[in-house]
């Protein structure tokens, strides 16, 4: 007699039969744990939420449609303003703030639910990823970050100087300064963060950094497929066009924002600005191009030189594409 055994996925809710079969689901599934903070629920679907960047530990399940995240003030201003500004269509909708087990928490619009198994890719805008007050702060308070130092030296060992490596430690906008030369913060004005698909996720691109590169990544993230880069594209001209025009884009200094890409085989396609712990209202009424260089003091961010690059590298895939180069 053959005797079956099985479990019941908490993901999908299949049974799933153990034997070879089960090594190779269970090795899915536990590739999918790894990356989802929780299992989502919106209607009957059951789904395992995304988090490519930020924080472990800053997001949990809301009700139908929603998340938490993390109540963090700066974040909460800002995301109340946009909901009055022209840029509202393009990021997620809040719903106000909650307390669940004496923790305060934004809840807003889980942009994942109207997907289906949905591939995502988060891309931090702008060529500076840490504010000027930091800056200043860090100055006068300087504070040796070891965690920093071992994450340097994974990557570039030769990096620290003599000083550094004998204290394995280096102080953070050296850290983040660094970070952006590596990647293509400081030459393109953003970074891809990380990248999910539907059976593999990535967040190994701090050295992604070439334009060739960028592009690799973004035809195997879009399957090379020309109506979702189409739809990426257009979706990206109409956020520029309103953030050229938007008061409350014209008035922060917009720092460790990203824009997260989602599809899926439905070619459902959208990006939407998220993240905006570290978007400040400038001082004295100022306002910012957005493009030109930063100096300090004059909190430029380079948001839009990152979107100008985003949008010509999607169009010369498109372009490249229509020649047969691709
Ligand atoms: C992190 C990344 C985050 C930053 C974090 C860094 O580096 O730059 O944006 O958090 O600082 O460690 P990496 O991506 O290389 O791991 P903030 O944006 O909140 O400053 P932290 O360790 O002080 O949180």
């Amino acid at each position: 007699m053959v005797t079956m055994e099985y479990f019941q996925c908490l993901i999908c809710h299949k049974y799933i039969v153990t034997g070879k079969s089960w090594q190779s689901s269970w090795r899915k599934i536990r590739n999918i744990v790894h990356w989802s903070p929780f299992i989502q629920q919106f209607k009957k679907n059951r789904y395992p939420w995304v988090q490519l960047a930020g924080h472990q530990g800053n997001f949990r399940a809301g009700e139908q449609g929603t998340i938490l995240k993390k109540l963090c003030p700066k974040e909460l201003k800002c995301l109340q303003a946009l909901m009055t500004d022209i840029l509202r269509p393009y990021v997620p909708e809040f719903r106000g703030d909650v307390e669940k087990d004496s923790e305060r928490y934004i809840q807003m619009q889980d942009l994942l639910c109207e997907f289906d198994q949905p591939c995502v890719m988060d891309c931090k805008i702008g060529v500076r990823t840490y504010l000027e007050e930091e800056l200043e702060k860090a100055r006068q308070n300087p504070k040796l970050r070891k965690d920093m130092y071992k994450k340097m030296v994974e990557i570039d060992p030769e990096e620290p100087t003599e000083e550094e490596h004998a204290s394995q430690a280096i102080t953070k906008p050296r850290y983040m300064q660094w970070r952006e030369t590596v990647s293509s913060s400081a030459s393109l004005g953003f970074r891809i963060e990380g990248i999910k698909k539907q059976d593999s996720h990535s967040t190994d691109f701090k050295t992604t950094k070439a334009r060739g590169q960028i592009k690799t990544a973004f035809i195997g993230f879009a399957d090379c497929n020309k109506t979702i880069l189409g739809k990426y594209a257009r979706r990206l001209k109409a956020i520029r066009a309103t953030l050229e025009a938007s008061p409350f884009f014209a008035s922060h200094e917009v720092v460790g924002s990203s824009l997260l890409f989602v599809h899926d085989h439905t070619m459902n396609a959208s990006v939407w600005m998220i993240d905006f712990g570290k978007t400040t209202p400038l001082p004295d009424k100022r306002t910012l191009d957005h493009r030109s260089p930063w100096v300090e003091g004059n909190h430029e961010d380079g948001y839009l030189t990152g979107l100008d690059n985003l949008i010509s590298i999607i169009e010369e895939i498109l372009e490249e594409e229509d020649s047969g180069v691709v």
